[in-house]
């Protein structure tokens, strides 16, 4: 019995493991509790390594990155409209996410991954007003626990 405990003990301290990448939900709603049109959650940190499952919650929506607010050289990728996609994150630096058919609506959300900067050029990068409304919150809410320091 003994030897089964200390068995289960270093099973669970493996599964624990710090270099387990972490995959963090993010779903695609048509109303959710900050408006209409949203990803939930809009803001995610993750390690590099790290995943994002966008799921869908409402039909209608996809997740897309968007142009100029990636990490110089970054790719990007787009998902299907209605379909779920992981996303791995290897490049430290901030991502916005679009719903292609929903960006003018404000549907955006940001990822940030390691250790970034949120610069100015990234925070004034052209997008339609309602999404420069939301990632404009988002920002703000970033900034916020520096301010408090
Ligand atoms: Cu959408």
């Amino acid at each position: 019995m003994r030897v089964k405990i200390a068995a289960t003990l270093i099973a669970l301290g493996l599964a624990a493991t710090p270099a387990l990448a972490e995959t963090i939900e993010v779903k695609m709603l048509n109303r959710g509790e900050n408006g209409s049109m949203v990803f939930e959650p809009d803001y995610v940190e993750l390690k590099p390594g790290g995943t994002v499952k966008f799921r869908v919650g409402h039909k209608s929506h996809n997740a897309a990155s968007i142009d100029g607010m990636v990490p110089e050289g970054y790719a990007g990728f787009k998902g299907q409209i209605n379909e779920e996609i992981e996303v791995t994150f290897d490049t430290p630096g901030f991502y916005g996410i679009k719903c292609s058919p929903h960006f003018a609506m404000g549907m955006v959300m940001l990822i940030k991954v390691g250790d970034a900067e949120l610069t100015e050029a990234f925070r004034k990068t052209d997008v339609p007003g309602r999404a420069r409304g939301r990632f404009d919150a988002i920002f703000a809410r970033i900034d916020q626990p520096k301010a408090a320091q």
